[in-house]
């Protein structure tokens, strides 16, 4: 009985909390009557990643910090954007940068403290926008105690005795040193071994990733509760949705079998270790029972924490063909996750990009997301190159366009809004264990060059900190205009462009759908038209042709393409709302014979009045 009672004043002391804290949303973000739930916050919204050792540095030791990130709040305002993601502020040895988890409920000194974290989530939530972590589920730092504990010995008394996967030498192995009878033979997406000998336990534990990155055991049911209480713990503390990190990872084939080798694997003379892509990877990753898992997080937990307004949000991370990935949208009796992040523009190289190759992804992409389902899109984060190195600077602008404009969700990795560039880092100066482990190639490996300072202003490192030396390099580019500061004062540059495609997201329906037609498509062009509900056709539809090739100019015909693919429009005349170099903006053009420069993309709103009334 005074168990029962405990609880129910508990439930109400929360409730009243959450009645308190319920923040008001600006207007800004609320769109009424919208088909396809426009209206949800996580839609509607641009999903901002910040690399939080990079974003703003508070205190000038050359790292950034929480602090940091809340004196730039503001700046979210000015460009549009309603969520931030931050990659993981816990406390951490950062062997992998905060993959490596030392608790998952506190955050690290470098970064800052829970109040800290408190005052970001308030700051932000006050000017109306969103905060999204990262939530690491798979494995713990070696430092964490529960693998501290887990390490002393193999006795039941031991409560984190099965917390992490440890594992007897494999049966039958006949070398009489037992470090070399490993219990399979899966191999890292870091490449090198999984497994690794533990002289205590006399036993081998598993880690997908770095030896320092233990593997937590999800076939043990006080793991499962755990990882529920950290995110109960983020969600009392307003946190507004999750990104789920390397989803695939989290539990192994319960008959420990070897995958098989990789009948396509070619062998490179570079590489030291053993490489992932030599097996296929059947046994050790992507086991059915993972989405099991995933959606109990959001039914047992997230869900109690989701009243409106305040839904919590959820995102996962794994990389696999669209058709695969779709599966983390869950059902609708049984919802997993809110979307799967789609990285389809990741591996595509300035070699191989062209219109038809960016039509045959996005393409794919849509055809597999379920009916009613939300499509998003990525073009950059902190594990791949930047996009103007991948694709050529000369694309860079046309990657927002893309990003912004396709139906769906944007996600913007830090710095893509100003067309930063990756720098170089020598050995000497690499940071991350990719590169650092990998000696003979590490510019290969090495995820350095995409996670350098936020670039403000002209200032000493970018304004991005007073330090003598940042973590990173700066790149130099900054005193030459690729900052924030100097480039709102420039409407040419890639931030003013940003800045127009998220205002025209927001203010226009036509964006508002999950629904595009495609116009020309050739290895020059790729070409689409937004078009809005048609309970409001009277809103001006808009045609996104973008030139992907390598020509200086191409000149097609939209109307007939358009027609093509059965989409009549009522005229041929069109105003370019938008141009990627921000120079044709209000010109009308004939879209029978549209011209594109290298690289240039065109926003189009089609019929004489469709230009918005406000200034962009
Ligand atoms: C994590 O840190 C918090 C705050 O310092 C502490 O109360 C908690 O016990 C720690 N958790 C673990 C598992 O060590
Ligand atoms: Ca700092
Ligand atoms: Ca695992």
């Amino acid at each position: 009985m005074a168990t029962a009672l405990h609880w129910l004043l508990l439930g109400s002391l929360s409730l009243m909390v959450s009645l308190e804290r319920s923040v008001f949303w600006r207007g800004a973000f609320l769109i009424e009557g919208r088909e396809f739930g426009w209206r949800e916050w996580w839609k509607n919204t641009i999903i901002y990643q910040i690399y939080p050792r990079s974003f703003m540095d508070s205190d000038g030791d050359g790292i950034g910090d929480l602090k940091g990130i809340t004196s730039r709040l503001e700046y979210f305002l000015d460009i549009g954007v309603g969520a931030i993601w931050l990659s993981p502020i816990y406390r951490s040895p950062f062997v992998d940068f905060g993959y490596d988890i030392s608790n998952f409920t506190d955050i690290d000194p470098i970064f800052g403290t829970l109040d800290d974290f408190d005052e970001l989530v308030d700051h932000a939530h006050d000017l109306g926008i969103r905060v999204i972590l990262d939530f690491v589920p798979g494995y713990t730092s070696d430092q964490h105690p529960w693998f501290v504990e887990s390490m002393k010995n193999r006795d039941y008394r031991n409560p984190y005795r099965d917390y992490f996967v440890w594992k007897d030498p494999k049966p039958g192995c006949v070398s009489s040193d037992p470090r070399e009878c490993i219990p399979t033979n899966w191999i890292s997406p870091f490449d090198g071994p999984t497994w690794t000998w533990d002289e205590t336990r006399q036993q081998f534990y598993y880690h997908t990733f770095t030896k320092e990155q233990p593997d937590l055991n999800y076939l043990d049911p006080s793991v499962r509760e755990e990882m529920k209480n950290v995110i109960e713990f983020w969600m009392k503390r307003w946190v507004d949705g999750l990104r789920v990190d390397a989803i695939a990872f989290i539990i192994e084939d319960h008959y420990m079998r070897d995958d098989p080798p990789n009948p396509n694997f070619q062998p490179s003379e570079l590489a030291t270790r053993v490489v992932h892509h030599s097996t296929l990877n059947i046994y050790s990753h992507n086991h059915p029972d993972h989405h099991e898992i995933v959606k109990s997080w959001r039914r047992e937990v997230m869900e109690k924490y989701s009243a409106e307004p305040n839904y919590r949000f959820m995102m996962t991370e794994a990389y696999n063909k669209p058709a695969i990935l779709v599966d983390y949208y869950g059902t609708d009796d049984d919802p997993e996750a809110d979307f799967p992040l789609n990285f389809q523009f990741m591996d595509l190289h300035a070699k191989d990009l062209s219109g038809t190759a960016i039509f045959n992804l996005v393409d794919e992409w849509m055809h597999n997301v379920p009916d009613g389902k939300w499509p998003n899109w990525v073009v950059g984060n902190h594990d791949n190159y930047r996009i103007g190195y991948r694709w050529g600077m000369e694309y860079a602008r046309a990657a927002n366009v893309l990003c912004l404009l396709l139906p769906g969700t944007p996600t913007t990795y830090y710095g893509e809004e100003l067309g930063m560039d990756h720098i170089k880092v020598t050995f000497e100066e690499t940071q991350d264990p990719w590169g650092k482990n990998n000696p003979c190639c590490w510019e290969k490996y090495s995820r350095d060059p995409e996670r350098s300072p936020m670039q403000w202003n002209m200032e000493k490192n970018a304004g991005f900190s007073t330090a003598e030396k940042t973590w990173l390099p700066v790149h130099d580019n900054y005193k030459m205009g690729v900052n924030v500061e100097s480039e709102q004062k420039d409407p040419t540059s890639v931030l003013s462009l940003y800045k127009a495609l998220a205002r025209i997201r927001m203010q226009r329906p036509a964006f508002h759908t999950n629904a595009m037609d495609y116009g020309i498509v050739t290895d020059d062009i790729f070409s689409f038209i937004r078009r809005p509900n048609p309970d409001e056709s009277e809103q001006p539809s808009y045609l996104v042709a973008i030139h992907l090739g390598k020509k200086s100019i191409v000149i097609g015909d939209y109307v007939n393409a358009l027609l093509a693919n059965g989409v009549t429009i009522d005229s041929s005349e069109g105003v370019v709302e938008i141009s990627s170099r921000m120079d044709r903006n209000g010109e009308t053009v004939n879209l029978e014979a549209l011209e594109l420069r290298l690289g240039e993309a065109l926003v189009v709103g089609i019929g004489k009045d469709s230009l918005l009334k406000t200034e962009l």
